[in-house]
């Protein structure tokens, strides 16, 4: 039996609903709440000692860091492979996954985290928000929440975010005209693994980067007609949440277009 615990909203954790639902796999949800730190009790960190999301649990055995959990589903369940036939296909393929974790998702907060994390904090009292930033365990991710919290769309993070995402289209824009998907001409770990950011930066609003890539463009388009589509993030096909999303959205783009 599969679990994955997860969170609906973490692009870590949709790289990996995606490669299960790619590949017909049954699992079960556990759901942790990181927004109000769930993952940061004993009962999850006995699982991920580092507190985040996902962890994939198959049959007893933990496995954690969504490329590696990616790998492991494809490995372990080899029908419907999400890796290139060839190994010039499967270099290609893991450039993007290590690009994912190296740099696109450690510059993710700088657009996810003000857009859907910080306007559920700025509702809470100082003392809610002490308490959660005490249970962090790493210094660095605390100080980085605690300035994003204080500056908002000012703060740096958020011009590294832009240019890292405008990269990513960038690159992907190039390798589309070589191939229809990131690796090759089948989708790969590569496509699961850059979806959660493009899908996401779409609904927050940045569709005009997007469009400025037709491939990457065409590309989206073909990843919502596939049933993935849906498990990987469902919270962006629910109206009321794309509103509110847009809305948290705005004033960065109001401050980039003044600029
Ligand atoms: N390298 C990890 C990164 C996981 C990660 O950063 N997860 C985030 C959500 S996308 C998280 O759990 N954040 C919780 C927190 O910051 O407290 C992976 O790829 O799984």
């Amino acid at each position: 039996m599969l679990t994955l615990y997860h969170h609906l909203q973490s692009p870590c954790a949709a790289k990996v609903r995606t490669v299960l639902t790619e590949k017909g796999l049954e699992w079960e949800s556990r759901i942790v709440d990181i927004i109000e730190k769930d993952n940061l009790k004993p009962e999850y960190l006995a699982l991920h000692p580092k507190g985040l999301v996902p962890t994939l649990v198959d049959n007893g055995n933990v496995v954690i860091d969504s490329t590696i959990v990616m790998e492991y589903l494809d490995t372990a369940y080899h029908e419907d492979s999400l890796k290139p036939p060839t190994a010039y296909g499967q270099a290609k393929m893991r450039k993007w996954t290590k690009w994912v974790d190296e740099v696109q998702h450690p510059n993710w907060p700088g657009l996810a985290w003000l857009i859907l994390i910080r306007p559920r904090w700025l509702a809470k009292s100082d003392a809610e928000i002490a308490a959660l930033l005490a249970k962090l365990i790493d210094p660095a991710r605390r100080e980085r929440q605690q300035r994003m919290l204080g500056q908002g769309f000012t703060a740096p993070e958020f011009t590294s975010a832009m240019r890292i995402f405008d990269t990513s289209l960038a690159d992907m824009e190039v390798a589309l005209a070589a191939n229809t998907w990131l690796a090759g001409d089948r989708p790969s770990l590569a496509d699961c693994a850059m979806l959660p950011y493009v899908a996401s930066g779409e609904l927050f609003g940045l569709s005009m980067m997007i469009a400025q890539r037709p491939r990457v463009a065409d590309w989206l388009q073909r990843f919502k007609s596939r049933p993935s589509f849906a498990v990987t993030m469902p919270w962006s096909l629910e109206p009321g949440i794309v509103a509110e999303v847009r809305r948290h959205a705005e004033p960065a783009w109001a401050a980039i277009r003044a600029a």
